[in-house]
């Protein structure tokens, strides 16, 4: 089955997505994600400069060779940028296989393995009033699963908290925190670990005293802790039996994690910023954490994050895929798809997309009783509205920058 045409589309419905669209010679569609926020225009050159070309010609039914032709092809392996390039070809002819085949790719995939994939929403406060009102918001929209982010105390802005008021979804139209700015320049944020590690606890404490101890409570502490700070947050969290604690120490360093899993039991997520199943080696074998991050749209598609997904089934370890607003409808419909086809699915991550994104993306998965399911069409069930689409040019956006006290560049 002939590739006819390879298309890069970037579009900014609220914020920037860059999206693969490969034609088939007799007119088959597939969709892929190639959003790396914050250097969307990096992938969407490579995609359209150095991959395009190659694939005219190319049998859209050779995933697995397309996916080495370009990954030992390229020579410069793994990174976000050739692994997010990658997952869009790789995600596009899945999605045209699944559409021949007449079936939802997931039961390409092997079938479901569950009714249904469990999600968590993004609750957020400036503060504990604000908190508890975004999670009832949250509880009332269906979700089961909660991520707690808030304010600092002596800290006028912080990773996961709306600048405005709670985060709120639906309804008023404003949606979960979106971290990525529209500007020439990163917005600058600052940090102190020291008030950050006084203040979370008694955050988890107020919320489990409110919510009570059933509720499936996770929190992100964004890269920014030392091991042994990390170590002791997990420890002081333990009373509030978190589902996951993610990205508590920056994970280049695999080792920071031995020290970390020596003084709690409190379970670990890595890997949104990691694209390939050699990032994860150690920590896996070595049962370092309990959840894989990646997402299909950056880890090289559905064949590099199922090849993740399978490595961590045997150590017990679960997927948790990443969800933000920044993974676009396909790149998440696609995570739903594998997430309810492997048998070691732990959580999938989901910030609800705006309107306008929903109207440019048409994809058909649903929400309900706390998880998602994908359609039931061939394919991954997008309907990519590409007049709608052309409506909404691409703005430079940036997620923020991060200094301490005395101005030292640290982990945003
Ligand atoms: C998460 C992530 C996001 C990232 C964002 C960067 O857990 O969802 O940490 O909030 O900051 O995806 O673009
Ligand atoms: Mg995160």
């Amino acid at each position: 089955m002939r590739i006819e045409s390879a298309e890069v589309i970037v579009t900014s419905p609220g914020r920037n997505f860059v999206t693969l669209k490969i034609t088939t010679a007799d007119g088959v569609v597939g969709w892929g994600d190639a959003t790396l926020n914050g250097r969307e225009l990096s992938v969407a050159s490579y995609l359209r400069d150095h991959v395009a070309p190659l694939l005219i010609g190319r049998d859209a039914h050779r995933i697995e060779d397309t996916w080495q032709y370009l990954y030992r092809g390229g020579y410069w392996r793994r990174g976000p940028v050739t692994m997010a390039a990658i997952a869009a070809v790789d995600t596009a002819l899945w999605d045209i296989k699944a559409k021949v085949a007449g079936m939802p790719l997931y039961q390409l995939l092997g079938g479901a393995s569950r009714d249904r994939c469990l999600v968590y929403g993004h609750a957020s406060g400036r503060g504990i009033p604000e908190l508890h009102d975004s999670i009832r918001e949250h509880l009332e929209l269906g979700f089961r699963a909660i991520r707690i982010q808030t304010g600092v105390p002596g800290l006028d802005s912080v990773y996961g908290v709306a600048s405005s008021s709670a985060a709120s979804v639906g309804g008023s139209g404003r949606y979960d925190y979106e971290p990525a700015r529209r500007a020439a320049l990163p917005a600058e944020e600052s940090w102190d670990t020291r008030a950050y590690l006084r203040h979370v606890p008694s955050v988890f404490e107020a919320v489990r005293n409110e919510f009570g101890p059933e509720l499936i409570l996770l929190h992100d502490a964004h890269h920014r802790l030392t091991p042994v700070q990390a170590a002791r947050l997990g420890k002081s969290l333990e009373p509030y039996d978190l589902f996951w604690l993610e990205d508590v120490t920056p994970a280049e360093n695999p080792e920071a994690l031995r020290l970390v899993r020596e003084h709690t039991t409190t379970p670990l997520a890595i890997g949104e910023v990691f694209n390939t199943v050699w990032d994860y080696q150690t920590l896996i074998r070595e049962q370092l954490i309990d959840y894989v991050r990646s997402p299909v749209t950056h880890a090289g598609g559905v064949t590099g994050v199922r090849r993740i997904i399978d490595y961590a089934a045997m150590y017990q370890v679960k997927s948790g895929m990443h969800g933000p607003t920044d993974v676009s409808p396909v790149g998440l419909a696609a995570g739903v798809h594998l997430g309810l086809a492997v048998h070691n699915f732990g959580i999938q991550e989901y910030m609800l997309h705006s309107p306008e994104t929903m109207a440019v993306f048409g994809p058909t998965f649903t929400f309900a009783d706390g998880g998602l399911r994908p359609g039931e069409e061939p394919g991954l069930g997008i309907h990519f509205d590409e007049d709608l689409a052309a409506k909404y040019p691409y703005e430079p956006a940036y997620l923020p920058t991060n200094r301490l006290g005395d101005g030292t560049v640290h982990d945003w």
